[in-house]
């Protein structure tokens, strides 16, 4: 029965109704789903077969951004959720996040950022689009002892490399860990950029921002 709640999620999402997404949002969660489920399970699958779709020509810009805000609508109603999941209180670290100049994809981003934030870390989120500065900037005014780089195109992957090289630069590399990720990023492309880690989704970045502060 729930199970089903999920499929509808996913439909809705594909098919670009907000309205619906939100609805069957919460009445996933009336149901006793867990927040973490219904993103995993419901908006982001669907959110891929909206990528495929697009890949191959079936959809275009609009189908993008529809799709794109009903899972952000549908964020606004998990994220308070999430964080009343909270069990850890004391700061675990200060992580600087955004996504790299030149890209403006925001959800992958923004659900690290809340997951990071909701297991104890101290969350500063720059936004889209940010420059190399910024970062640095931020990461002084901060003192944060993590850096998190999201880029989803191929194109903008490369200013992950900027960034650590900057990082670099500006004296800040040793004082950081950085981790990278996005749909193109891979553990060997964090290696070759000299990242200190990759992970592939929000469950997957915290157990890395745990460990890289750890050691
Ligand atoms: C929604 C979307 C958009 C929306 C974004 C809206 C928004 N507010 O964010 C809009 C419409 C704006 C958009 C625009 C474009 N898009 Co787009 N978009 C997507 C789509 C369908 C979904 C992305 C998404 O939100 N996924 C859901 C989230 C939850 O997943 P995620 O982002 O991957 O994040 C997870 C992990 O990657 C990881 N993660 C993410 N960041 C980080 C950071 C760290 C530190 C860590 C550890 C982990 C991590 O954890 C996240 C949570 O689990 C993807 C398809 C896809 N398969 O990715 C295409 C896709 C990324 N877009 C694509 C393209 C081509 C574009 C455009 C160039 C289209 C155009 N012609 O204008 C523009 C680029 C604009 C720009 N300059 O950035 C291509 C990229 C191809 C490529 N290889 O470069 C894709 C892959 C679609 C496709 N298959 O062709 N897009």
């Amino acid at each position: 029965m729930t199970h089903e709640i999920l499929i509808q999620l996913t439909n809705a999402i594909i098919e670009g109704d907000p309205e619906l997404t939100v609805e069957l949002t919460q009445k996933a969660l009336a149901a006793g789903l867990e927040p973490m489920a219904i993103i995993e399970q419901g908006l982001v699958p669907g959110m891929a077969v909206v990528g495929e779709r697009f890949e191959c020509g079936d959809y275009f810009l609009p189908n993008l951004i529809i799709s794109a805000n009903g899972m952000q609508d549908a964020m606004k109603v998990l994220e308070p959720e999430l964080r009343a999941r909270q069990q850890e209180v004391k700061v675990a670290g200060k992580v600087v996040i955004g996504t790299v100049q030149g890209d403006i994809h925001e959800i992958g981003k923004s659900l690290v950022g809340t997951m990071l934030s909701v297991n104890g870390f101290q969350v500063f989120d720059l936004g889209v689009d940010v420059p190399a500065e910024t970062f640095i900037a931020k990461v002084k005014e901060t003192g944060a002892n993590l850096v998190g780089l999201s880029a989803l195109l191929t194109t903008t992957m490369v200013v992950q490399r900027e960034i650590i090289d900057a990082l670099k630069q500006a004296g800040l590399r040793d004082k950081v860990k950085v981790m990278v990720g996005g749909a193109p990023v891979s553990r060997s492309w964090a290696a070759e950029i000299g990242a200190d880690g990759y992970a592939e989704d929000a469950i997957g970045a915290v157990a890395l921002a745990k460990s890289l502060v750890a050691g």
